[in-house]
This record gives structure tokens, C-alpha cells and sequence, in this order.
């Protein structure tokens, strides 16, 4: 009944109340995977479904992530045992010489929305920081952004010593100039033209 309430506040972008209302929920005893599942992740996966359809925006998109993770900050401390295991980790970061981070930081926050462990190792980011962070966390799925044409080629360098280092991680690439053809070409293993196709993805390549 309140997971209800809890779903329409991210849909409303009601980051104030959400706080409130989650708390209620808890105090009522409720189970916090359903709070989380049905309530916070539940909502942002209708957000994904209303942005493919055209009838939910960017800024409304952030607001919607910006308002789940206000009510994730209130369930996470209590998680515990099984209920606290991550469904996986994913890194996420902007290549190598681009300073665009919107995208990247929209697609981190709707991972996160989806139950993951996120790890946004920020922009201009080095192909050896991807590399550092797979080793040390063992991440098996990452993801590369890049707003300019002049970055692309940073993807297909992080890519390339992906590979020569022997990981075998799945790379999701994304950004406006990035096209499904060059996501091939560039031998990366899934290509999300929107933060929900990325989480999409994610999920499709931790199942
Ligand atoms: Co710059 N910029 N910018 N800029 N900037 C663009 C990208 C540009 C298209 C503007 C233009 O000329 N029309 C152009 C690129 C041209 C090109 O290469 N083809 C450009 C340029 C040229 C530059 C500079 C070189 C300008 C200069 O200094 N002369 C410079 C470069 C700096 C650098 O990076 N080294 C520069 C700088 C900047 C700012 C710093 C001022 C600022 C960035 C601030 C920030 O990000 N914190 C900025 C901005 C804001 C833009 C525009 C206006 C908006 C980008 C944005 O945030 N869009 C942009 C023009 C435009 O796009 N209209 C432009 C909203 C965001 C949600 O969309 O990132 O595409 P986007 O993410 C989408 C999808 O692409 C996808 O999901 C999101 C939606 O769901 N997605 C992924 C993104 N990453 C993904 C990863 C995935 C999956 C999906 O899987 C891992």
C-alpha cells in the first residue's frame, strides 16, 4: 500500500518525502528487499520504460535517479546478510581526454537504481584506471562514455588493453556520437544508446 506511495515519489521526483516515507515503511516492519524491489527499483525501471517511449526527459530522468537515491540512503545502513549482497559490480567512467560526465553519471545512477554496486571512476579517465579498478574489485562488466569524436578512439584503446591484459569483461560503450557500428567495430560487447539500454545491458550480462 505505502510501497505504492514510495513508487509515486520517485515518479514524482519527491526527494523531501521520500525520506519520510521509507522511513514509515520501515517502521511498519515491511520487508526492505520489497521496499527496494517493488518501491525504489520498481520506479526506476518504469522511468527507463517512459523515457524509451518519449514521454519522460533527461532532467526528469536525474530527478527520478537523484530522488531513488535519497530513499536508497535510508534502507542501505539496514541492509544485512543476503539482503545486502550486490547483484553485481560495475564500473563505469568517462575515457581518456573527455570532460562530459551527465550521461555517464545518469547511467551510473540507474544501475545503481537497478540493485548494482557502482563504481564511477569519473571522466578523463586512463584505460590503465579501468584496468586497476577490474583487477582489484573483479568486476566482470564495465562501461566506457564518450561525448566527443575526438575520444572515441580512447574506448577502443581501453578495449584493446582489456583484452591484452586477458580480462574476459563485457564492455558497454555509450555516448552521443557513438553508433552500434562503431561499438562493433571497436570489438566492444554491447553498445547503450541511453542510460536505460545501459542498465539493460547490465543486467542481460550479470544474469
Ligand atoms: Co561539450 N560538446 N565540449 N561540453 N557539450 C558537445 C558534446 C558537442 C556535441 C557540442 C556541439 O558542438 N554541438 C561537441 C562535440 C562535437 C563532437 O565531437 N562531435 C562538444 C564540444 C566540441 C566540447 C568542447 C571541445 C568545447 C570546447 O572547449 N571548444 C569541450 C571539450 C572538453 C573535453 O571534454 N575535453 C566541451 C566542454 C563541455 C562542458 C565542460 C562545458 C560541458 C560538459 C559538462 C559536464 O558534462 N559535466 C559540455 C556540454 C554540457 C555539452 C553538451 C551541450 C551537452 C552534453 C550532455 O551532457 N548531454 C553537448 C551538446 C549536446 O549533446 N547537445 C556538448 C546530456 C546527456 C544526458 O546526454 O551525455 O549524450 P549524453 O548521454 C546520453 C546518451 O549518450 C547515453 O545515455 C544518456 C541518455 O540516457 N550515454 C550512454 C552516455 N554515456 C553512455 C554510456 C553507456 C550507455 C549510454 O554505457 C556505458
Amino acid at each position: 500500500m505505502s510501497i505504492q506511495k514510495i513508487f509515486d515519489a520517485v515518479l514524482e521526483f519527491e526527494e523531501d518525502a521520500i525520506v519520510e516515507l521509507v522511513k514509515a515503511e520501515i517502521a511498519t516492519g515491511t520487508d526492505l528487499k520489497e521496499i527496494l524491489e517493488q518501491g525504489l527499483i520498481g520506479a526506476m525501471d518504469e522511468v527507463g520504460k517512459l523515457f524509451s517511449a518519449g514521454e519522460l526527459y533527461v532532467p526528469e530522468m536525474l530527478m527520478a535517479a537523484e530522488t531513488m537515491k535519497a530513499g536508497l540512503e535510508e534502507i542501505k545502513p539496514l541492509l544485512k546478510g543476503d539482503e545486502a549482497k550486490s547483484k553485481g559490480i560495475f564500473i563505469i567512467g568517462t575515457v581518456k581526454g573527455d570532460l562530459h560526465d551527465i550521461g555517464k553519471n545518469l547511467c551510473a545512477m540507474m544501475v545503481e537504481g537497478a540493485g548494482y554496486d557502482v563504481i564511477d571512476v569519473g571522466m578523463d579517465s586512463e584505460p590503465e584506471v579501468f584496468l586497476e579498478k577490474i583487477k582489484e574489485t573483479g568486476a566482470t562488466v564495465i562501461g566506457l562514455s564518450a561525448l566527443l569524436t575526438t575520444t572515441m578512439p580512447a574506448m577502443e584503446e581501453t578495449i584493446k588493453k582489456i583484452r591484452e591484459a586477458g580480462l574476459d569483461t563485457k564492455v558497454i560503450v555509450g555516448g552521443a556520437p557513438v553508433s552500434r557500428e562503431y561499438a562493433e567495430k571497436i570489438g566492444a560487447d554491447g553498445y547503450g544508446i541511453d542510460a536505460p539500454t545501459c542498465v539493460e545491458l547490465v543486467k542481460q550480462f550479470m544474469a
